[in-house]
């Protein structure tokens, strides 16, 4: 398929962020048309014809409009030309999509709601820290990493011997989380985790869409 897809969202976003990993990786061209989900007036009235709930990325390809990360990525790897971003044997591909479900179920409001946002981003723009909110974030961070550790072994990449969705999905949320200096040190104490992170960080996916 040769047209461009296009990602409605903003580049500060873990989730539009992982829909350009994906298409990055399989070496698709695409256009990021703005959505600032965040702006006080909020997003524009018929961005929720895109996605009703109001949330970024969406994206469209061809005539054909989707939301949903876990969607997106999964169409994006399917549809176009390019390395396989799921694992093709059974269990690894259910690695892949136990590991997409810890980092939206907790990964996600832990390392980065409950710890970058608390740490890094509300000092930034003048708003308090709630310390508790931070505090009681950090457990629950650890228990991610030790989890999503266990599961990596010695494995290169956490679904297994190849890139996956898995690790386009984490890598955001850890590059959030590493901003905070808790983030930073207890990345360090999962000499795994602290190992991928170090290859996929410097894949030009990640480079080209770094944000912070
Ligand atoms: N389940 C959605 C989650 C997307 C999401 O939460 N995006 C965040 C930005 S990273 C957002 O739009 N937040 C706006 C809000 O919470 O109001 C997906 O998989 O795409």
């Amino acid at each position: 398929m040769t047209e461009k897809p296009f990602i409605y969202g903003a580049p500060y976003s873990v989730y539009v962020r992982i829909v350009r990993l994906a298409l990055a990786e399989k070496g698709v061209d695409y256009e990021l048309v703005p959505v600032d989900i965040f702006a006080s007036e909020g997003p524009p009235a018929d961005y929720l014809d895109l996605h009703p709930f109001g949330r970024i990325p969406a994206f469209e390809h061809a005539g054909f409009c989707l939301y949903e990360t876990g969607a997106i990525t999964r169409y994006v790897d399917e549809a176009f030309e390019g390395p396989p971003l799921q694992p093709a044997g059974v269990r690894e591909r259910a690695r892949c999509n136990q590991v997409i479900s810890i980092a939206d179920n907790y990964a996600y409001p832990q390392l980065v709601w409950g710890v970058y946002v608390e740490r890094i981003s509300k000092p930034k723009r003048g708003a308090v820290t709630d310390e508790a909110r931070l505090a009681a974030a950090i457990p629950k961070a650890r228990t991610c990493l030790k989890a999503l550790s266990d599961l990596m072994a010695d494995k290169p990449w956490l679904a297994g011997r190849q890139l996956s969705l898995a690790d386009l999905y984490l890598a955001p949320m850890l590059d959030y989380f590493q901003m905070a200096p808790e983030g930073r040190e207890m990345v360090q104490q999962y000499p795994s985790l602290a190992d991928w992170w170090a290859r996929v960080a410097s894949r030009p996916s990640m480079t080209g869409t770094a944000f912070g």
